[in-house]
């Protein structure tokens, strides 16, 4: 029981939820991992050796991700929210904010948020919507050079990732959506919420690689398979 709650829900999803508002996924046969090397643009690493090369893939991807509005799935997500019945903590790998659009609070970007820079020079996270570049300053400390996407590439940790255990340590029921269960610690998350006793849900297209974990599973779009 938690603020006069009776269930506890922790939703974790990832680029399939978003596939039906039009932006890719990273692994399936049309994902972006197939026209761009991870270790190019989406490493710690890859950020030290070209900047400006990672800065632009997100410039361009960022265009794409303000220009998708939220699907059925993201409104389902919200509307329970809404519920006296739960408490629904919204832990997403996805960097676009359909979530937020959708009317979701409470929602947890343990990979960060692609309308967003961090600045290595003074730490601070500002929102950036247009194109940034090496000669973009912070609006804090008003250097250059420094902004990096506020995202979190492969060698880096995560964002939220206290706030994500407390949710999973309470957790009733654990749902998982449109997300292939390859990369962690994320993808670790079901079993923490076995251990707890949860209740575990896959919602997916298809079978993915840690299926064997969810005690229920539902197969289809998840436009259509969250709001039912
Ligand atoms: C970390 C940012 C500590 C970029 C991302 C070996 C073993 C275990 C772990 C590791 C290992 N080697 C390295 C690691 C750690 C590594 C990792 O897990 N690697 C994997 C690949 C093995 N993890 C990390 O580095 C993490 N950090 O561990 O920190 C540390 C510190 C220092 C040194 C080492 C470790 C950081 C992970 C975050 C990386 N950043 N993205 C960007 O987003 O642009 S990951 C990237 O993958 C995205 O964030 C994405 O969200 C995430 C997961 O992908 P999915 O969302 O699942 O998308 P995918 O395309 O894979 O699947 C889509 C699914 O949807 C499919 O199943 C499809 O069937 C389904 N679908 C499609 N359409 C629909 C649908 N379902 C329903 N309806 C539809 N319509």
């Amino acid at each position: 029981m938690e603020n006069g709650k009776t269930k506890n829900i922790v939703f974790l999803t990832g680029a399939g939820i978003s596939a039906e508002s039009g932006l890719s996924t990273f692994r399936d046969s049309d994902g972006l991992w197939n026209n761009h090397r991870v270790e190019d643009v989406a490493t710690a690493e890859a950020f030290v050796r070209q900047p400006e090369t990672v800065r632009s893939f997100y410039n361009e991807l960022k265009k794409d991700v303000l220009s998708a509005r939220p699907n059925p799935a993201h409104l389902a997500i919200a509307k329970l929210q809404e519920s006296p019945l739960y408490h629904v903590t919204v832990i997403t790998q996805n960097v676009d904010t359909l979530h937020e659009q959708a009317g979701s609070e409470n929602v947890l970007h343990i990979h960060g948020r692609i309308d967003q820079v961090v600045c290595l020079n003074c730490g601070k996270v500002s929102q950036a919507l247009g194109s940034v570049t090496g000669k973009t300053p912070c609006p804090f400390c008003r250097k250059e050079g420094f902004l990096k996407p506020n995202i979190v590439f492969f060698g880096e940790n995560l964002l939220f990732l206290d706030e994500a255990q407390n949710a999973l340590e309470n957790c009733d029921i654990f749902v998982s959506v449109g997300t292939s269960g390859t990369v962690y610690p994320a993808a670790g998350f079901v079993r923490e919420a076995l251990l707890r006793g949860a209740e575990t849900v896959e919602i997916n297209k298809e079978e993915s690689a840690y299926s064997f974990l969810f005690q229920k599973r539902f197969y289809g779009p998840a436009g259509k398979i969250v709001p039912a």
